[in-house]
């Protein structure tokens, strides 16, 4: 298959001004008539080109006139007709099948409810159309169906709606705003709603609609809180007012993405909108509030200011899930938002850009767009914007935003025009920075440090290496914000001056391969707090010595930072362990350590929950290669004892002191004490004795909420036996009739560590419950057993490889884009031992071999192997 390049853009040869479709809904034979109006862009002689896949074709005309076979061709991709017009209406009908469509784009069935997936490229299986972002259209949408499809909904306003003979109804709806195709959607179905209303900063009342399964309502108020939530916060943070008087939102049980931003009609996965006490857990709720969010912030970076290309895709998701994760600060305190997201940047996407499928934050070639939702264009693109804020500082950033709003709006853009906007209101020369967008690879900096006692001066020598990535061997440096503050031996901040100005803290940045700075009036040999707030997604080494991360896991004033010393010290202590040179007085020193912080009532428990968790196994095989999984495990494990010993009473008394007490209430702070509550057990349990599994046991029976049970079940899990087995099948006859809840029992079994785990994961993908068609229940198995359990994916035998191979040619036969999503564990085969390397690369090949294989799992094997 052919690449397709950004360097081969060229603008669309028609453009479509107004849309009119009238859907006839039936499961096998839904009938979409088509009328375009459409009008030549230039002085040119090219045919129309309009893409569709998997199309019947019922009739093709132009101004009212039938075109013959001679005057057209179909096949299976294009529409195309030879001369056209320079402006004509095309009217196209055609029967489409959403029943069979297992692949969950374009128009499927969910639960007996029709639904959409248009983005990336959906839209061609519904109607022929320039299935491309830059053509942007105004929408009118009828909807015909039986009655037992109780609610049509479409984008924007509803127009007109009624009954028909034959027990039939319709409703038309009317977008004003013009959009690309891959923002349309429809929904019909029966299904219950929760209904509120918002008014806007200028005192417009918004009508707020959640629909989701009858009888699920109550479970959609916080999401609806969180709509509300984002709705004023987008209006105070970015001066963002929602336009359409109506804003809608659908939960369907299948689904590809977590959820989608069609305009004024976002459907979710339901696992991200449905939560109660009893089914949802805290995490949940979190990522219900920052989802909810982000497709809500969407209607202004993605939707009124779209891509004008699928390689500018960064342009809407690495800015939306900036402007997420600012609202997620806001809501739920900076430090403790800040480490998880630097977090599962670390664990996603730094593992992406050590592997063969790196790729920058704009990539310039794809086979399947589908295949470039990565973590590299969301939370790494995030990342360049906060760099950018860092950079400019927060007033011109938001100048910026607002000059890109007005300059933008309605159209579809690149982001050297986003960049543009700032480069304007700052003044600043940002075509350096823009290499952050074309450059794939995680910068790696080293910081060295020189004190001067006579001149009370410290020099700091920073230097920058990029390795080379697939298809990008040399690099050039990128310029790079490094937060630095200082501080006194006993952890307090230590002021100083830098160009004559007294500061606290200051901003370097290293813009060549090198730079030395030098701060004056430093009053005595100072610790040195760099990176603080992980102002660049970069991998740092420094001279600091084990004492001084001490002092930082004490005190340092930036809680990442603080949160980082006592990474860096685990990390330090697992790898030498898994080496085979364990430090035992440092895992000692170590463990008191983390008991002081614990100690420490000023702190957060939300970020004690976050000191007390050791680096995760897949971080620490980032860390250092070949990685021995096995090995990791252990010296992991081996820690965690030690910590679980040597914290004992203190966990203990933890684990009774923040016992939950009164209400439920799923805010920041209540789920700061229960996580911290469940991570005393979870450590707890790793040291088993059978007065913890009766703690874990009684923890888990006495559970009043999701986050608890859960909890409890995998303090069991740790520790295995016949109560955890009595646990688990409790919790499953429980939930039996709990979709979402029953993903979590799956998933829980795929994470087990256990020596016989694998046996249980092969077990269950035979069990009733299992849904190969179901992403939730497929990725739940299969998805957290590769991500998530090293110990047993990397089994020597190779045997969690061919599992994860088999899954995938089994699910490529119908549903590619969610297939290709499983391939990734696979890629990093270079990193790990030369035998486990091998029998992963097997799995690759036999992958790639397969016949009648898709584009989509081609595309991401094949590079994985090259
Ligand atoms: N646009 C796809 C889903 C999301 O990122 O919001
Ligand atoms: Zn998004």
């Amino acid at each position: 298959p052919q690449p397709i390049r950004l360097s081969d853009y060229r603008p669309p040869a028609y453009l479509i001004d107004t849309v009119h479709l009238t859907f006839d809904l039936a499961p096998n034979t839904t009938r979409v008539k088509a009328r375009l109006t459409i009008r030549r862009n230039g002085d040119h002689a090219e045919p129309l080109v309009l893409n569709g896949e998997k199309l019947k074709p019922i009739s093709v005309a132009i101004d009212g006139r039938e075109l013959a076979e001679a005057e057209r061709t179909i096949d299976a991709e294009v529409l195309t007709i030879p001369n056209p017009p320079a402006a004509f209406e095309l009217a196209t009908e055609v029967e489409i099948d959403p029943e069979n469509n297992k692949a969950l784009d374009g128009l499927y069935m969910s639960g007996g409810r029709f639904c959409t997936q248009c983005e990336a490229e959906g839209f061609r299986k519904i109607t022929w159309f320039a299935d491309r972002p830059d053509v942007l259209a105004r929408y009118t949408v009828r909807i015909e169906a039986p009655k037992s499809f109780q609610r049509l909904l479409s984008n924007g306003n509803l127009m007109e709606a009624g009954d028909l003979p034959g027990g039939r109804h319709f409703a038309v709806w009317n977008d004003p705003f013009p959009k690309p195709c891959y923002l349309f959607a429809l929904v019909a179905g029966e299904l219950d709603e929760l209904v509120d209303s918002l008014v806007t900063m200028s005192g417009r009342t918004i009508d707020l609609r959640i629909y989701v399964d009858p009888g699920m309502a109550d479970r959609a108020t916080y999401a609806m809180d969180a709509l509300k939530r984002s709705m004023k916060w987008d209006e105070e943070a970015f001066g963002r007012e929602y336009d359409l008087d109506l804003f809608m939102i659908v939960a369907v049980r299948d689904f590809n993405f977590g959820a989608m931003e069609n305009k004024g009609l976002n459907i979710f996965n339901a696992s991200l909108l449905l939560a109660d006490p009893a089914t949802a857990t805290d995490l949940d709720y979190e990522r219900i509030e920052s989802v909810v969010a982000h497709e809500y912030f969407h209607n202004w970076t993605g939707d009124r200011i779209t891509c004008r290309d699928w390689f500018q895709l960064c342009l809407k998701e690495g800015l939306t899930v900036f402007r997420d994760q600012s609202f997620s600060a806001d809501m739920r305190g900076e430090a403790v938002q800040r480490i998880k997201d630097v977090k599962a940047l670390r664990a996603r996407q730094f593992a992406e850009d050590q592997g063969p499928l790196a790729h920058p934050v704009r990539p310039s070639s794809y086979l399947k767009i589908d295949n470039f939702y990565t973590a590299t264009i969301y939370e790494k693109g995030a990342e360049v914007i906060r760099m950018l804020r860092t950079l400019i500082g927060p007033e011109l950033f938001r100048k910026g935003m607002d000059l890109y709003f007005d300059r933008w709006d309605g159209h579809a853009t690149t982001v050297e025009e986003f960049i543009r906007c700032f480069a304007e209101v700052s003044g600043q020369d940002l075509s350096d920075f823009f290499a952050w967008y074309e450059q794939a690879g995680t910068p790696r900096l080293d910081l060295k440090h020189a004190y001067d006692a006579a001149a009370r001066t410290l020099t700091l020598e920073l230097s920058q290496k990029i390795d080379p990535t697939p298809g990008q061997p040399d690099k050039r440096p990128l310029p790079t914000p490094v937060r630095v503050g200082l501080l006194d031996a006993e952890g307090r901040t230590l002021a100083f001056q830098r160009d004559g100005q007294a500061m606290d803290e200051t901003v370097v940045v290293l813009k060549d391969a090198k730079a030395s700075v030098t701060l004056t009036d430093v009053d005595q040999a100072p610790v040195v707090s760099a990176l603080r707030g992980f102002s660049a997604p970069v991998v740092m080494t420094t001279d600091a010595a084990p004492k001084d991360r001490y002092v930082q896991l004490a005190g340092d004033p930036d809680l990442f930072n603080r949160w980082e010393a006592g990474q860096d010290l685990a990390r330090d202590l697992i790898l030498a362990r898994a080496a085979g040179k364990p430090d035992e007085v440092g895992e000692e020193r170590y463990a008191h350590a983390v008991q002081r912080a614990l100690a420490d009532q000023a702190a957060d428990p939300a970020f004690k929950a976050l000191l007390l968790a050791l680096p995760s196994e897949s971080d620490l095989a980032l860390a250092r290669q070949p990685a021995d999984p096995a090995a990791i495990h252990a010296a992991r494990d081996a820690l965690r004892q030690r910590l679980s010993l040597h914290l004992d009473e203190d966990l203990k008394r933890l684990h009774i002191g923040l016992q939950g007490l009164g209400d439920f209430s799923p805010d920041a702070a209540s789920a700061g004490r229960r996580a911290l509550r469940n991570a005393a057990l979870d450590l707890l349990a790793a040291n088993p004795r059978s007065e913890i599994a009766e703690l874990a046991d009684g923890h888990y029976r006495a559970a009043l909420n999701m986050t608890d049970a859960m909890g409890g079940l995998s303090a069991l899990m740790q520790i295995g036996g016949e109560a955890f087995e009595a646990a688990l099948a409790d919790f499953f006859d429980r939930w039996k009739s709990e979709p979402l809840v029953i993903d979590k029992w799956f998933a829980l079994q795929a994470r087990d560590p256990a020596d016989s785990a694998l046996g249980r994961v092969l077990g269950l993908t035979a069990h009733p419950a299992f849904d190969q068609k179901n992403p939730n229940r497929l990725r739940a198995l299969v998805s957290t057993f590769a991500g998530f359990n090293p110990a047993r994916f990397h089994d020597p035998s190779g045997a969690g490889y061919r599992f994860l191979a088999d899954q995938i040619l089994a699910v490529d036969g119908f549903n590619p884009m969610t297939a290709a999503r499983l391939v990734e564990p696979l890629g990093g085969w270079r990193r790990y031992t030369p035998e486990l390397g091998a029998l992963m690369k097997a799995q690759l090949q036999r992958i790639v071999e397969a016949p009648g294989l898709s584009k989509n799992v081609y595309e991401l094997a094949s590079k994985a192997l090259a």
